[in-house]
C-alpha cells in the first residue's frame, strides 16, 4: 500500500535511555553498543506499508543542555513516546516530568510510555505501556502494531 497519510511522532526521555537506538531498530538497523548522544534532534521516516502511514519520528536529545530548543521540536506532534531505562530509577522518576512537558506543549495527544533495556538486571518499574530491549530486539516489532491503533 502506498502512503496515505503522515504522522509526526516525538520521542523524549532522559539522555542515554536508548531513544536513538529504538528509532534505528524500528528502521531495521542493528544494535550499536556505543553511545553517541543526539545533538538537538534527528528526524527519521518510518513507513508502515500495511496501513499506508508514514511516521516522521523526531528523536529529541534528552540532555538538559538542549532544553531551550526542545519545545520548538514538539510543534504539531500527533503521537509522543516517553522512554525510560528499566535499569535506571532516575530515568523512571523523570517519566512524569516528560509527560507533563508533552501535555503542556502538545495538548491531549496520545502518549506511550516505553521502558527500554529489559535485558539488564536491577529493573525499576513505573507504569509503562510497553517494555522493549534494543539490544536483543525484544518486542521492537510489536511496537509498530501498538501505535497503529
Ligand atoms: N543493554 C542495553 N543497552 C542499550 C539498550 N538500548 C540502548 N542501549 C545503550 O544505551 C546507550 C544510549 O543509547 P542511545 O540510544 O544513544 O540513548 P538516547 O536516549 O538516544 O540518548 P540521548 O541522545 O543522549 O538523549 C548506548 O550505549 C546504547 O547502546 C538496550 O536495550 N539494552
Ligand atoms: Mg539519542
Amino acid at each position: 500500500m502506498s502512503v496515505i497519510r503522515e504522522k509526526k511522532v516525538v520521542i523524549v526521555g532522559d539522555g542515554g535511555v536508548g531513544k536513538s537506538q529504538f528509532v534505528k531498530r524500528l528502521s531495521g538497523f542493528d544494535f550499536d553498543p556505543i553511545y553517541k548522544t543526539t545533538l538537538g534532534v534527528e528526524v527519521r521516516p518510518i513507513v508502515d506499508r500495511d496501513c499506508g502511514i508514514k511516521y516522521n519520528i523526531w528523536d529529541i536529545a534528552g540532555k538538559e543542555k538542549f532544553d531551550d530548543r526542545r519545545v520548538g521540536y514538539y510543534k504539531n506532534s500527533d503521537i509522543a513516546i516517553v522512554m525510560y531505562s528499566l535499569d535506571n530509577k532516575w530515568t523512571a522518576n523523570s517519566v512524569s516530568k516528560w509527560k507533563q512537558d508533552i501535555q503542556k506543549n502538545c495538548g491531549n495527544i496520545k502518549i506511550y510510555v516505553v521502558g527500554n533495556k529489559i535485558d539488564c538486571e536491577n529493573k525499576v518499574e513505573v507504569e509503562s505501556d510497553f517494555k522493549v530491549s534494543c539490544k536483543t530486539g525484544f518486542s521492537i516489532d510489536d511496537f509498530m502494531e501498538l501505535i497503529r491503533e
